[in-house]
């Protein structure tokens, strides 16, 4: 053991819980993990040319796309055919939004009609997606009108559907005729048993059914309906929402399962259960599960397949870059009143030049990855990032709603995950308490890399251990992060600073007000 190795080994010892507290764990027990082997952030070179084509502006299914690319929802399907115990109907479908109410519900008309608007005024906008809110095959006439209109005035833009599966199977070939080429389908379970915890009834071939027989018709449907989509070639996504005590380690039977069946990528979501949400968890307080119980689940399926981690549980109505809402922007009322010029033409051209950007991100993380050559080590440090996309640092501290996470190592920069927070400087002010909901989103992070950031959340974030770092304002967030580490690990061996092991950190449970 080299001298630098054994300093190394020894300050691994003397890990200490930080400021916040919390036991010891975290991302330096998984440096043996290969970091290259990123789920969501599979690439060209990764995956077969035909999926990539599938997957490469998708901002849900290619983690690197979701820096570049957005997409919007439209809420044409309202009613739902099964009950979950994490769903109120006031609100969003928790399959694939947060909580919130959906502001209007559309006829196909009116959506097809804002997708054209989106389109025009976003051009990196590529997926339009149908989620909700309630379930899009318990509402197959709307939801299937408004991808075909959409589909025969804009064919560039990709049609996703997310549903509960329950109805999947009898669509899988109307999905197949109208090109929509990526299914989410929500499975939580594929016991009865645990199901029926999850899910008091179903509505299944008019009639009503509860327990476990509810649950298992619900898994069945849901299992089939994958299998059928894939042997097709439509691309599938799992979601899978983590209930402690409920369904959390039998998410990794369900991802066996959903491997099995052919199943492209599988996304984990913390369950959101705010009592003020009125669901059957939320007032039982049922309590979501921690970041990092979140990540360990995500890490133990990873060996097994693709992992999404970027997931933002957005609304049904949606509009943007993942993590941001431009939703107010298309109400219907300025949607309709808009004389829309869908050029397809600007499109392309702008979205050639996000191909060209993204190749200059792709070609520095290369270089830097490179110095990093011939480097070994145990340590592997977490890092929050501010953020507004196009994979640079290039937000200031106080107006980040949300920190995106790397995990780094002497194998690279891995994106693992994101934190939502209420901003520091709202209105303008700085909000003392803010800070502290900040730290604690991102207690298990070594440093926070932002554009730019004041003296008193500086000082704060110091108290809290958490180093502010602005030296790499604007830079590319992955090459920076291997540069920060290079630095950490020099530190490190030179005893300027002990490796400590961060403690846990807290995923926010209320509405996020865009
Ligand atoms: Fe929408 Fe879902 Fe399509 Fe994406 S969302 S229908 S696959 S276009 Fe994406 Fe939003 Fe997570 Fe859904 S971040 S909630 S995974
Ligand atoms: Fe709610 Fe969606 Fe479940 Fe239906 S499928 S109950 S809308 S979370």
């Amino acid at each position: 053991m080299k001298a630098g190795d054994r300093k190394e080994a020894t300050l691994l010892r003397v890990m200490q819980p930080t400021v916040l507290g919390g036991e010891p764990g975290g991302c330096a027990a998984k440096a043996g993990s290969r970091i290259s082997s990123c789920g969501s952030a599979a690439g060209k070179n990764d995956l077969p040319p035909e999926v990539w084509e599938k997957i490469k502006n998708h901002p849900c299914y290619s983690e690197e796309a979701h820096h570049h690319f957005a997409r919007m929802h439209v809420a044409v399907a309202p009613a739902c055919n099964i009950q979950c115990n994490y769903c109120n109907r006031k609100y969003d479908c928790s399959n694939e939004s947060r909580p919130g109410v959906v502001s209007e519900r559309l006829t196909p008309e009116q959506a097809a009609k804002k997708t054209l608007a989106v389109a025009a005024t976003i051009p990196q906008m590529t997926v339009l997606g149908i989620a909700g809110p309630g379930d899009p095959l318990a509402n197959p006439e709307k939801t299937f009108a408004t991808f075909e209109m959409v589909h025969q005035a804009a064919p560039d833009i990709k049609l996703c559907l997310s549903t509960n599966g329950l109805m999947l199977p009898d669509y899988v070939d109307r999905i197949q005729t109208l090109n929509i080429d990526h299914v989410t389908i929500t499975i939580n379970m594929i016991d009865p048993r645990v199901g029926a915890k999850i899910y008091p009834w179903i509505y299944y071939g008019k009639q009503r059914y509860t327990g476990e027989e509810a649950a298992r018709i619900l898994s069945e449907r849901q299992l089939l309906g994958l299998e059928m989509l894939t042997a097709r070639g439509i691309l599938c996504k799992v979601n899978s929402v983590m209930i402690p005590g409920v369904n959390d380690r039998h998410l990794i039977a369900v991802n066996k399962a959903v491997k099995a069946r052919g199943a492209f990528l599988h996304n984990i979501m913390p369950l959101i259960s705010a009592p003020e949400h009125g669901t059957v968890y939320g007032l039982a307080g049922l309590q979501g599960p921690t970041a990092q119980e979140l990540k360990a689940l995500q890490d133990d399926c990873e060996g097994e397949m693709k992992m999404m981690r970027h997931c933002r549980q957005c609304r049904a109505d949606a509009v943007g870059m993942l993590g941001e809402d431009r939703s107010t922007e298309f109400t219907t009322e300025k949607v309709m009143a808009m004389e829309v010029n869908y050029d397809l033409q600007r499109r392309q051209t702008y979205q050639k030049k996000i191909e060209l950007q993204r190749e200059a991100v792709a070609d520095a993380k290369k270089a830097e990855l490179q110095t990093l050559a011939g480097e070994h080590s145990r340590i592997s440090i977490l890092i929050a990032v501010a953020s507004k996309g196009s994979g640079r640092i290039n937000q200031h501290f106080g107006h980040a709603k949300e920190f995106q996470v790397y995990q780094v190592s002497t194998e690279g920069a891995k994106f693992v995950g994101h934190r939502r927070v209420d901003n520091y400087c709202q209105g303008g002010y700085a909000e003392e308490d803010s800070l502290e909901t900040v730290v604690r989103a991102i207690n298990d992070c070594v440093a926070v890399f932002v554009a730019k950031i004041g003296s008193c959340p500086r000082k704060g974030l110091q108290r809290a251990g958490i180093e502010p770092v602005d030296r790499f304002a604007l830079e590319f967030v992955e090459p920076s992060a291997i540069a920060y580490f290079k630095e950490y690990l020099g530190r490190v061996r030179g005893g300027e600073i002990a490796h400590i092991q961060r403690g846990d950190a807290a995923i926010r449970q209320g509405a996020l007000v865009a």
